[in-house]
């Protein structure tokens, strides 16, 4: 992660994104973080004026209906968020994420399916990355999010803290179904914002990939979801940092969590997923695409409406249909205990 290899990087197309060095060290430790995958003006810029009209949207509507007494407008986009969430406890979780919520779909629940967004899925350079790690037919597995979050003790108790506040120890492996148990999913962690240990970096267990899948506990982790009890964490553990443009590859099976975002600006990231094509993404309810295919190229979608619709198909049928589980453990199980 040095300057030479970031400029490298960015300077020799056609050159692998990630070099053997790092590609060894995620084998070894199941993380690696790469600088230079991303440019920050020319891909992250486009992305922070989308979520900009977003909320600018979202704080009119919210205005109108009197949820909002003050729409903050003028304020630059973390402290507009900030005054938000401190006034009203409004949540944008849902209508800035890029998947739908596990439960409780409806005919107009938001997703945030937007060209800008599309284009990012579709990074050439980002999938000249993945494309080390999954092979030349890639698929965008649709367990994604994009994760806003306030300083944490803004955000109001009450208010369901998804994608808002930190995440407890997991496995991604862990939060899809055993249909995906044998594919070789990729974890693609990318911040917006430079992510510190102040505002809530991610903190893996290095080795863990190699330990199989841990037992998670339903309903015990911060954010209300899924977590893996504190006992069964047994290595230590090791908070990483990643600047804006940088890019932190996970393997599916590294025990990771978040630490909580302590300072006074937002910290803001996404996360995507990708995978061979043609195999079981976890979620089958929830819509993929192939995002590059050397061998059939036909087969790319490349039309960022046509994902959308994706998901206002998938929505219309999840709104009356009984919502699917998408995970295996229980709270009955020992190691809840
Ligand atoms: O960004 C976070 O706080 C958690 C992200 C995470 O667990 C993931 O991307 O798999
Ligand atoms: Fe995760």
């Amino acid at each position: 992660m040095t300057s030479h290899l970031q400029e490298h990087n960015h300077a020799t197309p056609g050159v692998a994104p990630v070099t053997q060095d790092q590609m060894r060290q995620f084998d070894e430790l199941g993380y690696v973080a790469v600088d230079g995958i991303l440019d920050p003006e020319q891909d992250l810029q486009p992305l922070c004026d989308d979520y900009a009209a977003t909320l600018d949207a979202l704080a009119q509507e919210w205005h109108a209906q009197g949820k909002l007494a003050d729409t903050f407008e003028g304020l630059q986009f973390g402290e507009r968020l900030t005054r938000i969430i401190a006034t009203s406890g409004l949540s944008w979780s849902q209508p800035f994420d890029i998947s739908l919520p596990q439960v409780n779909v409806r005919p107009d629940t938001p997703i945030h399916c937007t060209p800008a967004m599309f284009a990012l899925l579709r990074h050439p350079r980002l999938l000249d990355a993945v494309e080390q790690f999954v092979g030349p037919e890639i698929y965008s597995n649709p367990i994604q999010h994009t994760r806003i979050k306030p300083p944490e003790r803004l955000v109001p108790k009450e208010h369901s803290g998804f994608l808002m506040v930190r995440v407890g120890w997991h496995q991604d492996q862990g939060v899809a179904l055993p249909e995906q148990d044998e594919v070789n999913i990729l974890t693609v962690w990318l911040p917006v914002t430079d992510a510190t240990v102040e505002n809530g970096c991610l903190s893996v267990v290095p080795g863990s990939h190699r330990d199989g899948l841990t037992a998670h506990c339903p309903g015990t982790g911060p954010d209300g979801g899924l977590q893996i009890p504190a006992k069964l964490i047994t290595r230590q553990t090791l908070p990483v940092p990643v600047p804006r443009g940088s890019v932190l590859f996970l393997h599916k099976r590294t025990i990771h969590s978040s630490l909580a975002n302590v300072s006074d600006g937002i910290r803001w990231s996404f996360d995507l997923r990708y995978q061979p094509s043609g195999q079981p993404t976890g979620r089958p309810a929830f819509p993929g695409f192939v995002a590059r295919s050397r061998r059939n190229p036909d087969s790319e979608l490349h039309d960022w409406r046509a994902w959308r619709q994706l998901w206002l198909d998938a929505r219309a049928r999840l709104a009356v249909n009984e919502n699917p589980m998408f995970n295996r453990w229980s709270n009955d199980a020992p190691a809840c205990a």
